[in-house]
């Protein structure tokens, strides 16, 4: 199904009214404070966020999945799932994809599609964390960080292979994320396997086309849970800068130990212009995986402040990172979910972008402790909805997203079209 532009007239004007109040009242009171809201509404207008293919099914854990219904059986489905989230809320034009779960066997048909819903491939993602069928040799003990010669050559091939695809959809980025590593102590040399993991990758790098960008993703722990090679943003920015300059680090906020400064690291890596891309989602223990903005939205916001000083400064030679969710879980409707998460970031991220950049500069110049917070917190304390409303009122989408999804009964829609047992390829 589609969501057509009658349907968002329509809601818009049954709600206008109430909007237009909430928006002059808060547009007026930045307007005071010396806030360009126009400005603001403009960069709202044109922020993105990629939807991974893998986030359209309902997820699982290693103790089961429980499917949804009406869920997309294919790459096509999947295209329009995301059109229907762009058609609602404008800031979903992209999305991200799996190889091997969503290999796109006709890429012209797949670029059109995805061009007639105004969709763009962002970076494709890599998987040598799984073995798949008919494959030669297991992962199972490492792949790009593998002993043997052979699982490297056939790791660093399938990463070759994933470029490939993406270079015909316009793909301009490849993600690695790597399992490698050890569940117990002495089963791996960790100098010669994150030599191995060098090695590879700059195999990989030597492939990749000259406009594109290759990410390195890093984890603490899980699948193996005694060492991993990418272990953290240390190592996998050492890595991008043995690669050279179009290597960079990629931070998920899952991929952290508990209470680790991830706003300060978004910081580091901005200073030495290393920030490639960010995954969204958001954690109470590990690595969740919930929807972004649920647990620890504080946080969010002072990533997006470090994200914002980063990206707004002239001086940073930091490109704008690619922004992309990646949440899977059991228990919501994912459409449902990613509406919810596209939201959560944008409240974040205008929440960063009224903050008074030069009255905070001063304060921390004159190591004023109480007014820094003080500026900090009343953008926190601030509600940005309806500047988010007013973004999409312009650009054509709904006021209120998730409240015309569910007043078009979309899911029903989609399982009267798919079925009730329709599960999702892929995860
Ligand atoms: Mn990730």
């Amino acid at each position: 199904m589609n969501v057509e532009k009658y349907q968002i007239d329509e809601h818009n004007s049954l709600n206008e009214r109430q909007h237009k109040k909430r928006y002059d009242f808060l547009s007026e009171m930045l307007q005071q404070e010396g806030i360009d809201v126009e400005a603001i509404i403009k960069k709202l207008m044109d922020f993105q966020i990629a939807i991974p293919s893998w986030a359209l099914g309902t997820g699982g854990t290693r103790f089961g999945r429980f499917s949804g219904t009406g869920e997309p059986r294919s790459l096509e489905e999947k295209i329009e799932d995301i059109g229907l989230l762009h058609a609602l809320n404008r800031s979903s034009g992209a999305i991200s994809l799996h190889i091997p779960w969503d290999i796109p066997e006709n890429a012209d048909a797949i670029k059109s599609l995805a061009g007639s819903y105004d969709i763009v491939f962002d970076a494709v993602n890599s998987n040598t964390f799984q073995d798949q069928k008919n494959q030669n040799y297991s992962y199972k003990f490492g792949s790009l960080s593998h002993t043997q010669k052979e699982v490297r050559q056939q790791a660093i091939h399938h990463n070759i292979e994933v470029i490939k695809y993406g270079e015909v959809l316009g793909s301009k980025a490849l993600t690695v994320w790597l399992a490698d590593g050890s569940c117990f102590p002495a089963q791996q040399n960790f100098r010669k396997a994150l030599q191995r993991t060098l090695e590879s990758l700059q195999e990989i790098y030597a492939h990749l086309p000259t406009d594109w960008k290759m990410f390195i993703e890093y984890k603490p722990y899980e699948p193996n849970f005694y060492s991993t090679v990418i272990q953290d943003w240390g190592t996998s920015f050492l890595l991008a800068n043995k690669l050279g300059s179009q290597a960079f680090t990629l931070v998920d906020l899952g991929h952290h130990l508990p209470n680790t400064n991830i706003e300060q690291i978004v910081a580091t890596l901005m200073m030495e212009g290393k920030l490639g891309g960010f995954h969204f989602n958001d954690s109470k223990y590990g690595d969740d995986d919930l929807t972004v903005g649920s647990i620890k939205p504080y946080q969010l916001f002072l990533i997006f402040n470090e994200l914002v000083e980063g990206i707004e400064d002239k001086n940073t030679k930091n490109p704008v990172p690619a922004w992309m969710i990646d949440a899977s879980h059991n228990v919501k409707d994912p459409l449902e979910d990613l509406l919810q998460s596209v939201e959560a970031i944008k409240i974040a991220y205008t929440q960063a972008l009224i903050i008074h950049r030069e009255m905070l500069w001063e304060a921390q110049r004159q190591n004023d402790v109480v007014k820094a917070q003080e500026i900090v917190q009343n953008a926190f304390r601030t509600d940005v909805r309806p500047l988010l409303a007013e973004a999409r009122r312009r650009s054509g989408a709904a006021i209120n997203p998730l409240g015309l999804f569910r007043k078009l009964e979309v899911r029903k829609k989609l399982v009267e079209e798919r079925g009730e047992l329709a599960i999702a390829t892929g995860l």
